[in-house]
C-alpha cells in the first residue's frame, strides 16, 4: 500500500479518493499540523495507479520507534451495516480470521456457512479488542531495531493496554510527558476544528513515534472518514446507535490521555 515518494521525506499511498477528499480539507483546517503533510496526487512509477504523495512522519526520527492505535468506538461505516442488511454476503476469509483467534467465536450455524457478514466480524473484532470499552484499540507496534507486532487482537482491558505502553516506552521515559502534552493539543484543536465537526472518523489512527530525542503523535489514515450527512452533527463522545453517527473518536483520546497520566504518576 505504502512505497517511497519521488521526493526527499514524502511517501506515497495508494489513492482513496474519499481520503484525498479529507487531506485537501485538512490542509485549510485547524488541524493541519497535527496530519501528515499532503502534497497531491502522483502517478506512481509503474504508471498504473495513483498515489496520494504525503509527508513521511518517520523522516525526522533516528530508529523510531512507532505505534498505531485506530481511534474510536466503532471500526465500519454505517452503510457497510446497511449493505450487509440489504444483501447479506458471507466473508469467508473473516470467518477464518475469527477461528484462527477462537475457535468458539463463531455461531453453529456460522460454522455451517464457513462464512460471516463484515459488520459481525467487525464488531466481534471491537470486542475482543479495547476498542468496544476504551474507544481505541493497538494495531501495530514497531520497536528501534525495527522488529514489529500486530499482535494486540485481544489486548482489551487498560491493565493490558498499560502494559502494552510500558514496553513501547521502555528506555524512552521523555516520551511519555510529550505524549500526553501532545494529545492535549490534539483535544483542544479537535474543539475549534470544522472539519472535526463535520464529518464521522472511522478506522482513522492516532500515530505515536518517538527516538532517543524526541516524541510526536499524528492524526493519519482517514481512507473511512466522511462528511457527515446534511442536517446531522454528533459530539463524538456518545454511545453510538444505528443513525447517529457517533464514532466515539473522543472516548478513545480521553482514554488515551488517562492511561499516559497513569503512567507518569506511577
Ligand atoms: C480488517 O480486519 C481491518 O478491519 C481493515 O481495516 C478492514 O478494511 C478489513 O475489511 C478487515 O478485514 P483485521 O484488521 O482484523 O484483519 P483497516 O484498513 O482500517 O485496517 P476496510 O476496507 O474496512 O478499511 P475488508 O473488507 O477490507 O477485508
Ligand atoms: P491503511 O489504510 O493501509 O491502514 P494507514 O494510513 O493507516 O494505511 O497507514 C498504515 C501504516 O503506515 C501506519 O500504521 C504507519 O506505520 C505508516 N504510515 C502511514 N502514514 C504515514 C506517514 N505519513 N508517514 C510515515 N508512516 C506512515
Ligand atoms: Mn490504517
Amino acid at each position: 500500500n505504502f512505497k517511497a515518494g519521488p521526493d526527499q521525506g514524502t511517501i506515497l499511498k495508494k489513492l482513496c479518493t474519499k481520503e484525498e477528499k479529507c487531506f485537501k480539507i485538512l490542509m485549510r483546517d485547524v488541524l493541519r499540523p497535527y496530519v501528515p503533510e499532503f502534497r497531491g496526487v502522483v502517478g506512481g512509477d509503474d504508471g498504473d495507479c495513483e498515489y496520494l504523495q504525503l509527508q513521511d512522519l518517520l523522516s525526522d526520527f533516528i530508529s523510531p520507534c512507532v505505534m498505531d492505535c485506530k481511534i474510536g468506538v466503532r471500526t465500519y461505516l454505517e452503510e457497510e451495516l446497511a449493505k450487509a442488511k440489504e444483501k447479506p454476503k458471507l466473508r469467508k476469509d473473516m470467518y477464518e480470521k475469527m477461528c484462527q483467534i477462537d475457535k468458539c467465536a463463531p455461531t453453529d450455524e456460522e460454522h455451517r456457512l464457513k462464512g460471516v457478514t463484515k459488520p459481525r466480524y467487525m464488531v466481534w473484532r471491537e470486542t475482543i479488542s479495547s476498542t468496544a470499552m476504551l474507544g481505541f484499540r493497538i494495531e501495530g507496534i514497531r520497536r528501534s531495531d525495527g522488529t514489529s507486532s500486530k499482535d494486540f487482537k485481544t489486548t482489551r482491558t487498560r491493565e493490558q493496554i498499560m502494559k502494552a505502553f510500558r514496553d513501547f516506552t521502555d528506555g524512552f521515559p521523555h516520551a511519555i510527558p510529550k505524549y500526553i502534552q501532545r494529545l492535549k493539543a490534539v483535544k483542544a484543536t479537535l474543539d475549534s476544528s470544522t472539519f472535526f465537526a463535520t464529518h464521522e472518523m472511522i478506522g482513522s489512527s492516532l500515530l505515536f513515534v518517538h527516538d532517543r530525542f524526541n516524541a510526536n503523535v499524528w492524526l493519519i489514515d482517514f481512507a473511512k472518514t466522511v462528511s457527515l450527512p446534511e442536517n446531522t452533527t454528533t459530539d463524538h463522545n456518545s454511545k453510538w446507535i444505528v443513525g447517529n453517527h457517533e464514532d466515539g473518536y473522543l472516548i478513545g483520546l480521553n482514554n488515551l490521555i488517562s492511561i499516559f497520566v497513569t503512567m507518569l504518576e506511577q
